[in-house]
């Protein structure tokens, strides 16, 4: 597997002093670039937009999600999802109702996923292989046919290979669309969310699972943040490597707070429990959560 460096957050790509300068189309405003776990430079690159098979200027500027040799192109074996370059901001700056608990829209909740695991994706993060069904190159694909389905621009049924997001008409996080597996997708609205989102935080798609990604120092820095948040006891990187969890689940109401301050309301959240070879608890991530918590 080609592990790359480690995924950024949403938080990191929506600000645009820091990851949001990458993919602004403006080439040379970006600090840090070529450093640790940050993109080389620009990410935004042309694209055919109208999927007519060529670039001009008659396509607008955005994400081609699934465009995975990044040629602007959807290549015969390729799968997109094209979202505007205002719609991917749009997703990126999601307020925390869009993104929270009843008032959730899953169009926001997984399409902020998708922008921020895109831009960890053309910054080189590990992404795993599709021939493995957990890794985020295979939720990302499953994410992109969701989208395509059931929040696209075109009705063209169940094995679409291109069309282009549509931000307005909200999914409901209620609703049965967002929480059970729909036709043509093999997962859940929710199940994509969480996945994706935690690879966006910690390089793995679940807890205790493959890691993808170099992550290191930003996964112990994630992880503690994590656990200082919601006061528990401390776990080591080399810990979690040599201890694959056993989770057994147990519910509890916590508050979530997140790096940048912003403050979720209590959620009833569900919580792994592992016991690792140093004696110590700790509690990593719920699959269940509804919003974004953005560790670094
Ligand atoms: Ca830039
Ligand atoms: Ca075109
Ligand atoms: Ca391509
Ligand atoms: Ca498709």
């Amino acid at each position: 597997m080609n592990l790359g460096p480690c995924p950024r957050t949403p938080g990191f790509w929506q600000n645009m002093k820091n990851g949001g300068s990458f993919w602004d189309g403006v080439s040379g405003n970006e600090k840090h670039a070529g450093e640790h776990d940050f993109p080389d430079g620009e990410l935004l690159y042309a694209v055919d937009s109208n999927h007519d098979g060529v670039i001009n200027g008659s396509d607008k500027a955005g994400l081609l999600i699934g465009d995975w040799n990044k040629n602007g192109i959807t290549d015969a074996g390729e799968d997109t999802l094209f979202v505007s370059y205002a719609d991917a901001r749009t997703l990126i700056n999601a307020s925390n109702k869009q993104l929270t608990g009843a008032s959730g829209d899953g169009k926001f909740m997984l399409g902020r996923d998708m922008v921020a695991s895109w831009l960890n994706y053309e910054m080189g993060a590990g992404f795993g292989d599709a021939s493995d069904p957990a890794s985020p190159t295979s939720y990302l694909q499953d994410a992109i046919n969701f989208m395509q389905i059931y929040a696209g621009k075109t009705a063209g049924g169940l094995n679409e290979t291109f069309d282009e997001f549509v931000l307005s008409g909200p999914i409901k996080a209620s609703s049965n669309l967002w929480k059970q597996v729909q036709n043509g997708v093999h997962h859940s609205g929710a199940q994509l969310h969480a996945a994706l989102d935690y690879y966006n935080n910690t390089g793995m798609t679940s807890p205790g699972g493959t890691l993808y990604a170099n992550c290191g120092d930003a996964f112990d820095q994630a992880v503690a943040i994590y656990e200082a948040a919601h006061h528990t006891g401390t776990a080591t990187m080399a810990a979690l490597s040599s201890t694959k969890l056993a989770p057994t689940t147990t519910t509890t109401t916590t508050t979530t707070t997140t790096s940048s301050g912003v403050h979720a309301p209590a959620l009833s959240t569900s919580y792994f429990h592992a016991t690792t070879d140093f004696g110590q608890s700790f509690e990593l991530g719920s699959m269940q959560h509804l919003s974004s918590y953005d560790l670094i």
